[in-house]
């Protein structure tokens, strides 16, 4: 998709504030730190729209991008370390988990790993519940411009077999520095707009 129009529609905290549009959304899920504001920002060739952070566990809230009118991108915030009380993440995994198993607009979700290595028992416990709800899932396995080409085969296969995914879990190797996968990423994300 050509893209030059990007709204950040809302920062949502509570289910309310969600936008009440029939716009389709994609997902996008990962650990902290592992490329979600960068992925966003490739797709929508911005430089720091979405803001990145070398610290993780910053964003705490559900992140609407309201793309050319066409699709929002939902960046949900990072597992792993949340820098916040018990309760707060208890409050949080709760309205990720809602969001995720119940939002009508919701088309896929995109899944990011970091590719240089294999998945953490986070990311398999991720992509199963994924799978368990039946939501489609992209796997991007991200900063592979830290990994030498030679390696990159085996790092594919590496996710693959670590998450367990089937064939109908496409993988894409990305890289945000050097925008590597962005059509890959694009053409997946324009497949499940069109799918109802
Ligand atoms: N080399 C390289 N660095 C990357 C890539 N993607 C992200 N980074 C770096 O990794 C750090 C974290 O990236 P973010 O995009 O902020 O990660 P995030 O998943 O949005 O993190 P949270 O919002 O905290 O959950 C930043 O310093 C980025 O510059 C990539 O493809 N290659
Ligand atoms: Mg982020």
């Amino acid at each position: 998709m050509e893209v030059n129009n990007v709204d950040l529609t809302i920062s949502a905290v509570s289910e309310e504030q969600y936008p009440q549009t029939k716009i389709p959304e994609i997902a996008l899920v990962g650990r902290s730190n592992v490329g979600k504001s960068s992925l966003t920002n490739v797709l929508i060739n911005r430089r720091n729209y979405a803001h990145t952070s070398s610290q993780p566990g910053k964003t705490q809230t559900l992140n609407f991008y309201n793309v050319e009118e066409q699709v929002y991108f939902v960046d949900v915030p990072g597992y792993g370390y949340a820098k916040v009380s018990k309760k707060e993440r208890e409050r949080f995994g709760k309205m990720i988990e809602q969001y995720l198993t119940q939002r009508e607009q919701l088309r896929g979700v995109i899944q990011l790993v970091d590719a240089r290595h294999a998945p953490t028992p986070d990311d398999v416990n991720m992509y199963k519940w994924l799978q368990y709800y039946n939501l489609p899932t992209l796997i991007v396995g991200t900063k592979i411009d830290k990994v030498k080409r030679s390696a990159w085969n085996r790092q594919l296969s590496t996710i693959k077999k670590t998450l367990e995914a089937d064939n109908s879990t496409p993988i894409i190797l990305f890289s945000a520095t050097e925008k590597k996968g962005k059509a890959d990423v694009w053409q997946w994300i324009e497949d499940r707009m069109g799918n109802n």
